[in-house]
């Protein structure tokens, strides 16, 4: 493709990705609020508020494709929430029509999915049960996502990130953990299929424990190589092992679902 866009690319998965996409387009396009390191060979480095229609409008023109790291990654006020990820995904979606973008990888998160516990499976079609204001913006931006395909036709996969660390931090990580290789592998095959659609994936890496079913996301032919169970002595060695009815243990979200409405 000509030029890729990645948002968010001053941040944790930004940073790690903009390391590893570079030969899928002739010109990578990075957008971060700001923090980036500047331009190398065949970069473009662009600074931008998602709440800023405007601004957003002109970071999407000319790119063929988007992998949307960006936006507020944690609980946060709503003002801060509703800034990045609900006016934020408006805009983006907005500009992908105006200007004819019609692939989007958007990095939703577990969170969007916190409520449901770590006894029960669960799988793409679940009905939400997000564990904040943060969760609650993913679906907004899944449901988004939605409209602007049936609508629109434009293509976006949803993937609902769990822990994506250089490894697993803690007990719950060792069955959310993502690898960054596998987000690779992932974003990869979300831009290389002939046809994406729309659909929600789980994203972590083939962890031994797992509550999270992608078997309906087959068809992407994604493979996920990495295992959280490698990490386990260390975690142990690290952590210390959370009550059973902790948060962290009882909830899919873990500590996401015990936290408060975030004030100004
Ligand atoms: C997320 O959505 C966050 O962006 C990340 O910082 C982690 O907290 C992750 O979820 C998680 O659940 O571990």
């Amino acid at each position: 493709m000509k030029r890729l866009l990645i948002t968010g690319a001053g941040g944790n998965l930004g940073r790690q990705m903009r390391a590893r996409l570079g030969d899928l387009a002739e010109i990578v396009r990075l957008a971060d609020r700001g923090g980036m390191d500047p331009a190398g060979d065949n970069e473009e480095v662009v600074t931008c508020d998602l709440g800023d229609a405007e601004a957003v409008s002109k970071m999407v023109e000319g790119c063929d494709a988007i992998v949307h790291f960006g936006g507020q990654p944690v609980e946060a006020p709503w003002s801060v929430v509703k800034n990045a990820n609900i006016d934020g995904m408006y805009n983006l979606y907005e500009a992908c029509r105006i200007h004819g973008c019609k692939r989007v990888v958007f990095a939703s998160s577990n969170h969007a999915v916190g409520f449901f516990k770590q006894n029960e499976v669960i799988d793409n079609t679940v009905y939400p049960k997000p564990d904040g204001l943060y969760g609650v913006s993913k679906v907004f931006g899944e449901m988004l996502a939605s409209m602007y395909f049936e609508k629109f036709g434009i293509e976006t996969a949803s993937i609902r990130i769990g822990s994506c660390f250089p490894e697993p931090a803690n007990h719950r990580a060792l069955t959310t953990w993502l690898s960054f290789d596998d987000l690779e592998r992932l974003i990869r095959r979300c831009l290389d299929v002939p046809r994406l659609g729309c659909p929600v994936i789980y994203g972590n890496s083939a962890n031994t424990a797992n509550f999270w079913d992608n078997s309906k996301v087959a068809w992407l032919g994604w493979k996920p190589q990495d295992n959280a169970e490698d990490y386990r002595d260390a975690v142990n060695a690290k952590c210390e092992k959370p009550a059973a009815d902790a948060p962290d243990v009882v909830y899919q979200g873990g500590g996401f679902t015990a936290d408060g409405i975030h004030q100004e």
